[in-house]
């Protein structure tokens, strides 16, 4: 061996060994969440990956009033014997409006009436929103923010401190649409739970990644993998089959073929970029519409026309660019997904 393939090749050896260690070095991540039946699914999706390392959970009112959110994200670490986790109330109400709670799609209790025992794991006494912005600075650049509820206490977050946008890795969000609405036809219940709040986050100057209810309408849990699901026992799994089963009922009554399992794909894009294909669009949140508030208008184009006035009327004189701000999912890989979220829950 010459001492030139000696070197490459123990350069070569480096490489691999950084890849390797990048490979296996977990991505901080911090989870604000509305929990919520989807919101257990993807905490525990993210609590049994080795690809991700949660560094707290922060509750946002939505799917249910702020106080059963912490009480019910209490209750989901205490499942997982992770009492060790930061789980810090946030913001009480929307910033601008009062709370939509959704106990219709999510139960009674937001867990589909499943009662988890008590008591076990304590709340952080920190508020949410000075959590993240704290994690942010213990952790410059390693921290990928994944909000699954309303977008308040980020919102609330960039407000306080706008520093921590630069340091922020990633901020991935279940939120948003850009073909048709689930609350009515227009917007998606996250961003019509707080539009203000989504609109501070869509302009903070981040890169936004929007998995949207579109493509969780297309990414179902079906009654075959539930039966996977059920086939080996558990606590958590045993827990996730019933919010599934629960969750499966009410899709179905409502003319659905599954159950969408919109935030745990969005757990799922950061553990496995690939399950989504995503395209950089620029995206406002409308805050006004008589028919639309609460709409991700995302401009596919990239551009605006530019209309010009010519005497008494406007004339188009080319197009004004548009800088992205959104990384928009666009379709899953749902059956690989599936197999993932399931793989990493049953037995567990
Ligand atoms: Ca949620």
């Amino acid at each position: 061996m010459t001492q030139f393939t000696k070197f490459s090749s123990s350069l070569l050896t480096s490489f691999f060994f950084l890849l390797t260690a990048a490979a296996q070095t977990p991505r901080r991540v911090i989870i604000d969440t509305d929990p919520g039946v989807d919101d257990a699914m993807a905490i525990l999706l993210a609590l049994n990956s080795p690809e991700l390392k949660v560094e707290a959970l922060t509750v946002v009112p939505g799917n249910v009033e702020a106080w059963q959110g912490l009480e019910n994200a209490l209750k989901i670490v205490a499942l997982a014997n992770r009492c060790d986790l930061p789980v810090a109330a946030g913001a009480q109400h929307p910033l601008n409006q009062k709370l939509i709670t959704a106990q219709f799609w999510h139960g009674k209790n937001g867990l589909a009436g499943v009662e988890l025992p008590a008591g076990k794991c304590k709340a952080d006494p920190r508020f949410g929103p000075d959590l993240i912005i704290e994690l942010a600075h213990k952790y410059p650049h390693e921290i990928t923010l994944i909000p699954v509820g309303p977008l308040t206490n980020i919102a609330l977050a960039v407000s306080k401190d706008p520093s921590i946008v630069p340091l922020v890795k990633d901020i991935v969000i279940m939120g948003g649409s850009v073909s048709g609405g689930n609350v009515d036809g227009a917007a998606e219940a996250n961003i019509y739970g707080d539009p203000e709040a989504a609109s501070i986050v869509f302009n903070a100057g981040w890169m936004v990644t929007m998995i949207g209810s579109d493509v969780g309408e297309r990414t179902l849990i079906t009654r075959k993998y539930l039966s996977d699901l059920q086939a080996l026992r558990g606590p958590e799994s045993d827990f996730v089959a019933k919010l599934a089963d629960f969750y499966l009922t009410r899709s179905e009554n409502s003319g659905y073929q599954g159950a969408a399992m919109y935030d745990p794909l969005a757990v799922a894009t950061v553990i496995d970029p690939t399950l989504v294909s995503l395209k950089d669009m620029h995206v406002d949140i409308e805050t006004k519409g008589e028919f639309t508030s609460g709409e991700t208008v995302a401009n596919r184009m990239g551009s605006n026309e530019n209309n010009v006035l010519h005497g008494d009327h406007y004339e188009i004189e080319g197009v004004i660019e548009l800088k992205p701000n959104a990384r928009v999912c666009l379709a899953s890989d749902a059956d690989r997904f599936l197999k993932l979220f399931i793989g990493r829950i049953k037995g567990k």
